[in-house]
């Protein structure tokens, strides 16, 4: 089996003509014809229409492409299947399978659902992220405050904000520790754990060190702007023995691609197949929303059996905890709660905000339990 490539296309006549014409032309062919002899020979590398299919509008082809043309990595098996391609307005890249027989250099998440329910100690219930906010241009005294804060509420785990990278004032080195002995404070008197994700950012050849600096300050998780970097930039940290936490992906810049690229594999199964443990994705809510089928499609592809471990799904930008009953009937309990502004914006501060989240998931999964802090945030941002 080679690798599977999906393609959409914005019209219905000649497609079959055209699907053939890029199956040769992305492996042994060119624009104008080759001798016949050559083409014979170059026969077990070709690029094959395996179907084609037709809507009212638009039809989808799928051609497999030998795994003999291809390095075992992302920059290779992208530029095979959709490099000039992509720059074809016409085309958009749907889907796409790796064969079984690149499993060890694609071998995903080191720690996927289960992997981050044992760390944090949940198992029952969806798990609530939240996001510094306003950390640029403050010290790491309001960094370490807002920590505090945002635990206190009962929130399992922390991120920085995809845009505060190492810095004078609050430098990442100095967050992981702080990180680290604010969840070790907490866990002693409260007996909860949970986890910080640092933004690992800097030069790109300098990350693998970097990331492992980082852990060996305290960073409990670190936080990755995927695109921004690349696929095999995450997928080589995802492999490296001494990264030994997870890793979320963040989808900044990724909005560039959706053009041409679906929702669901730029954020689902190309961020699953890099080893991410968690996929940051604009829910289909807020007014950053992705579209309701490319959404659940990423929540399908993390949940999917395969041969890498499923990872959570992050449906995220906007949510307060008015979403979270839309969210939890979406995105069912292996789903994160991921909120910034609707933590800190809380009437009564990040830790009532962090437990009107708390009580917002009580209450969609039947519990029963305060709701004081919810009710406060429901007047705020219902949606009902
Ligand atoms: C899609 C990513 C969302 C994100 O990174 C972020 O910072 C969200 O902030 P809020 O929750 O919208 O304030």
């Amino acid at each position: 089996m080679g690798i599977i490539a999906t393609y959409e296309i914005n019209r219905t006549d000649r497609v079959a003509d055209i699907a053939e014409k890029i199956a040769l032309e992305l492996t042994v062919g060119t624009w104008t014809d080759l001798p016949h002899l050559e083409r014979q020979q170059l026969q077990a590398y070709r690029g094959e229409v395996v179907s084609t299919s037709h809507t009212d509008a638009t039809s989808r082809f799928t051609i497999r492409y030998p795994i003999e043309n291809v390095s075992p990595d992302f920059s290779s098996i992208l530029t095979t299947t959709f490099g000039k391609l992509s720059l074809d307005d016409s085309v958009r890249l749907i889907d796409f399978e790796l064969p079984a027989s690149l499993s060890a250099d694609f071998p995903g998440a080191k720690f996927g659902v289960d992997g981050i329910r044992d760390q944090l100690g949940v198992d029952d219930r969806p798990l609530v992220m939240s996001i510094f906010k306003g950390v640029i241009g403050r010290d790491l005294q309001f960094l370490e405050q807002q920590l505090r804060d945002q635990l206190a509420g009962g929130i399992d785990i922390v991120k920085d904000d995809e845009i505060l990278y190492d810095n004078p004032l609050t430098p990442s080195l100095e967050r992981a520790r702080i990180g680290a002995s604010v969840i070790q404070e907490h866990f002693n008197t409260t007996g909860k754990r949970a986890l910080y994700a640092v933004t690992l950012s800097g030069p790109v050849f300098g990350l693998r060190d970097q990331a492992r600096r980082l852990i060996e300050a305290g960073a409990t998780a670190l936080l990755f702007n995927v695109y921004t970097y690349g696929l095999d930039a995450l997928r080589e940290l995802a492999k490296d023995p001494a990264i030994r936490v997870p890793i979320l992906a963040h989808p900044a810049f990724a909005g560039a691609l959706t053009g041409s690229i679906s929702h669901s594999l730029l954020l689902g199964k190309f961020i699953r197949l890099a080893g991410a443990d968690l996929t940051l994705f604009p829910s289909p809510y807020g007014s950053l929303a992705t579209p309701p089928d490319e959404a659940f499609a990423i929540r399908d592809f993390s949940a999917k059996p395969h041969w890498s471990k499923p990872i959570l799904p992050v449906p995220s930008a906007g949510i307060h905890p008015g979403l979270v009953e839309d969210i939890i009937r979406d995105f069912g309990t292996d789903v994160v709660i991921n909120a910034g502004g609707g933590i800190h914006g809380h009437p009564d501060g990040a830790a009532a905000g962090a437990r009107a989240f708390r009580q917002a998931i009580e209450q969609a999964l039947g519990q029963t339990g305060r709701t004081d802090a919810l009710d406060a945030a429901l007047k705020v941002w219902s949606t009902r």
